[in-house]
């Protein structure tokens, strides 16, 4: 018997505000899917929960979804399906009767008296009995069982494993979606998980009866006390910590005789986009993607000695863009206060106005004020001390100093200093400030951009 296990599709999941579905990496995956059950012709295909993203699935993902069945199912192979965490189980089940009979197998609940569906396939060998249990908690257990004292998740499912009255001479498959631990060791998070570790944790013992645990819940590809109990993991990276797991893909599992050896395998299909997360000092970044950057990337950037500049988000996103990459996340590891921006162990209040925005613009800009520059700020802080505190400002004095400024700086323009306050820079042939400094800091699109995160 030889079958694909797969889980936490989470069809419909949007990753840094890119929709998993609307950017085809869904569909794709499911694409090459089909493909390799045409090459490979599996005996069944067990899908371990966390079909969609939500209980409430959106009409897109229903398609996608019913597209990927509808093909195995006419390709003859058997689809065994269970609802996770984050699936409805009345749902998902909506028609398993009458799908059943197409050997499409959903199991949305539990049966009246806490019975798992059970599905027959057979091989050279006899018969393997497949095990379908949808996500499960101790309340929900404790009420089909008629039994109060059961508390925790590691007691509800060993006292449901012992009502199903399994024939452990046979063979058997287990398909469950929950938080599987081996002695109390947490599990190893793929990062975009909703649960957080320690949350009803089963130990592995539980499933010693059962020959191939096929386990969702957990987004890594990994077994949990031995090889036969294992996650799947999803099949593409919904997180930037997934970027670390080489396997992502359908687990291929080969069960011989019973009591041989079962031999596991992971299958790998490339995705649509390659999630990549880099991380360095600025410079080093431009300098590196310039040369590394592939086409069609999800990419994640932190920059580690300095902030994030309206500049520096609207050149990265340019610069990915150009590539048809996204850039999903733009971070900055750089932690210390603004009193480390000029490296100066002075208190802020001891130092000039001027040396203040000195430093800030040095680190803003990662240059020193030109001199046209140094006298708008002398300028600037000239009008500032004329006024008296608590004296209110008139329209008038801001119209002198503007005319002052003015005045001052297309003198100094003439004298050939360039082209305006902030001569745009143009380090390693691209500009940081693209001309936008009248308004502010930078073009207003990419300060949005920032301010939503990205
Ligand atoms: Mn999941």
């Amino acid at each position: 018997m030889f079958f694909y296990h797969l889980a936490d599709l989470h069809i419909g999941k949007v990753v840094h505000g890119v929709s998993m579905l609307d950017n085809g990496d869904q569909r794709f995956w499911i694409d090459r899917f089909l493909e390799l059950i045409d090459k490979k012709r599996p005996d069944a295909i067990v899908i371990s929960g966390d079909v969609y993203d939500r209980s409430a699935p959106s009409g897109d993902s229903v398609e996608l979804l019913d597209y990927m069945l509808t093909e195995i199912v006419k390709r003859d192979v058997p689809v065994l399906m269970v609802a996770g965490n984050h699936d409805s189980g009345q749902r998902l089940a909506f028609g398993s009767e009458i799908l059943a009979r197409h050997n499409l197998h959903i199991c949305g609940g539990l049966g009246e008296g806490g019975e798992m569906m059970q599905v027959v396939l057979n091989d050279e060998f006899g018969p393997v009995t497949f095990w379908l249990c949808p996500y499960v908690f101790p309340t929900l257990v404790a009420q089909k069982l008629g039994d109060d004292s059961i508390k925790d998740y590691d007691t509800a499912m060993r006292c449901l494993i012992e009502r199903q009255g399994i024939d452990s001479t046979g063979r058997n498959v287990l398909v469950a979606h929950q938080n599987v631990v081996a002695n109390g060791q947490m599990a190893e998070f793929g990062g975009s998980e909703s649960v957080v570790g320690g949350v009803g944790q089963i130990d592995f013992s539980a499933f010693d009866c059962f020959d191939y645990v096929a386990l969702g819940h957990i987004h890594s590809s990994y077994h949990v006390g031995r090889k036969e109990v294992r996650y799947a993991g999803t099949p593409l990276c919904y997180h930037f910590n997934e970027t670390r797991q080489k396997n992502k893909g359908p687990v291929m599992v080969h069960l011989g005789k019973k009591g041989s050896e079962v031999e596991i395998q992971s299958a790998v299909i490339e995705p649509k986009h390659v999630m990549r997360a880099v991380s360095g000092d600025y410079e080093d970044v431009v300098a590196n993607e310039k040369v590394g950057a592939k086409r069609g990337e999800y990419v994640s950037v932190t920059i580690t000695d300095r902030r994030i500049t309206p500049e520096i988000a609207a050149y990265f996103r340019e610069f990915y863009g150009s590539r048809e990459s996204v850039l999903m996340e733009l971070i900055s590891s750089f932690r210390n206060s603004e009193m480390s921006i000029g490296k100066s162990h002075v208190r802020a209040e001891e130092r000039s106005l001027e040396e203040l925005f000195t430093d800030f613009y040095r680190f803003r800009e990662g240059d020193e004020l030109s001199d046209v520059e140094a006298r708008a700020l002398q300028l600037a802080i000239e009008s500032m001390h004329s006024v008296q505190s608590g004296d209110s400002v008139s329209d008038s004095d801001v119209a002198d100093f503007v005319s002052k400024l003015i005045k001052e700086l297309s003198f100094a323009d003439c004298g050939g200093e360039g082209c305006g306050p902030s001569s745009g820079r143009g380090d390693d042939g691209y500009c940081l400030s693209s001309g936008g400094d009248d308004e502010g800091c930078g073009p207003s699109s990419s300060r949005r951009d920032e301010e939503a995160g990205v």
